[in-house]
């Protein structure tokens, strides 16, 4: 790795394998010396996520414990009243949170009443200072225009796989349609999440694959989640092994060091992970995780806030502090 700070979008195939293989160790030095220059490794944001729709989905997302045709035993839930996710963002905001992240299990967003109530959770949760992110199935530009004028920070929408491997997990949307949806967000001023999952069946060529389509977008998501594939009973992947630890290090360590400014996020996963290996993670250049007191991510477990937080101390690591941008949120573009 060159020490000087550029940021390129025209990785190869061979060069994001070459990181990728790299002995773990020589890896994780490099991510970590790359993490130092572009981020202060101390500092890890805590992002809390709430379903404000959950399940009855018609999609057919092979990991996923929201799609109607799976029985995965799940309540679900219609939209939620605007008040209970104020509540929710006030009590993420006052457990250190700095960025809250409302998921709906739909597979697009409709220009409806129920967007409308959407629209209004934005501009409430951003008024409390939080950066807020969406994750809402497909938009188009004029619906991801009308959330960044809500106040919207971020938009969520991960590409999952690689192209190679996605008709093996997602036959009811293509992966041009994932890639329309980003163009849309980012030429609506929005901050751009996407990432993906590991422990599907995949092989490395298709973690490199994926990783190689973010890190060569014509500009890198600020933030990429790394999902370990939460196992859902009654899913098609309930019987997938669980995700070795040291892949996910490879996995986070190769997107630090190819999109050097990005948050990384270390994203589903975390409850059947111990201590040492979520601080590997931290040492790789993951510096963001989902947490809160609800313990669940959308359908799945995730741990305790208070757990999380004195990991943190224990590690040494503290809550990033509130992002001035998203304080003076009043529906300006970014930058
Ligand atoms: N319905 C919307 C969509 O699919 O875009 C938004 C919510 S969806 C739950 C957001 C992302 O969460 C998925 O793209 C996937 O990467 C991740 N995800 C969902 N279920 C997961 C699971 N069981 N394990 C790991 N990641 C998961
Ligand atoms: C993302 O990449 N990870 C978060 C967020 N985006 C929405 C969701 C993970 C979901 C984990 C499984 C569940 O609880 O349903
Ligand atoms: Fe629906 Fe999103 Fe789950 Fe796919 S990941 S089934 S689109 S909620």
């Amino acid at each position: 790795m060159e020490a000087v700070k550029t940021i390129r979008n025209d990785w190869t195939a061979e060069e994001v394998a070459a990181i990728y293989h790299r002995p773990l160790m020589e890896l994780v030095y490099q991510a970590a010396t790359v993490h130092r220059e572009w981020h202060a490794a101390d500092a890890v944001q805590v992002c809390t996520l709430l379903s404000v729709k959950t399940g009855g989905c018609p999609e057919d997302c092979a990991y996923c414990g929201q799609a109607a045709r799976y029985q995965t035993g799940i309540t679900v839930q219609a939209l939620l009243p605007e008040e209970t996710v104020v509540q929710q963002a006030k009590k993420a905001r006052a457990a250190g949170a700095t960025r809250f992240c409302m998921a709906a299990a739909w597979r697009k967003v409709r220009d409806n009443k129920d967007f409308d109530r959407v629209l209004n959770m934005v501009k409430a949760v951003s008024e409390l200072g939080l950066e807020v992110c969406c994750t809402l199935g497909m938009v188009t530009e004029a619906q991801a225009v009308r959330l960044q004028q809500a106040g919207l920070y971020a938009y969520n929408h991960n590409l999952d796989v690689s192209e190679n491997f996605y008709s093996e997990i997602i036959s009811t949307r293509t992966y041009q349609d994932r890639l329309d949806t980003l163009h849309a967000v980012r030429k609506a001023g929005l901050s751009v999440c996407c990432g993906g999952i590991i422990g599907m069946g995949e092989t490395a060529e298709d973690r490199i694959g994926l990783l190689t389509t973010l890190a060569t977008l014509p500009e890198h998501p600020e933030s990429v989640p790394v999902n370990a594939l939460a196992r859902v009973a009654g899913t098609p992947l309930e019987g997938q092994p669980k995700v070795d630890t040291w892949e996910l290090v490879r996995m986070i360590a190769t997107a630090r060091i190819l999109m050097p400014a990005a948050m990384v996020r270390l994203s589903a996963g975390r409850v059947e992970m111990t201590e040492e290996a979520q601080a590997f993670c931290f040492m790789a250049g993951a510096n963001s995780i989902f947490t809160g007191e609800r313990e669940v991510l959308l359908v799945t477990p995730n741990p305790s806030v208070n757990e999380d937080l004195q990991l943190l101390e224990r590690l040494g690591l503290k809550p990033l502090q509130p992002n001035p941008r998203a304080l003076s949120a009043d529906g300006t573009p970014l930058n």
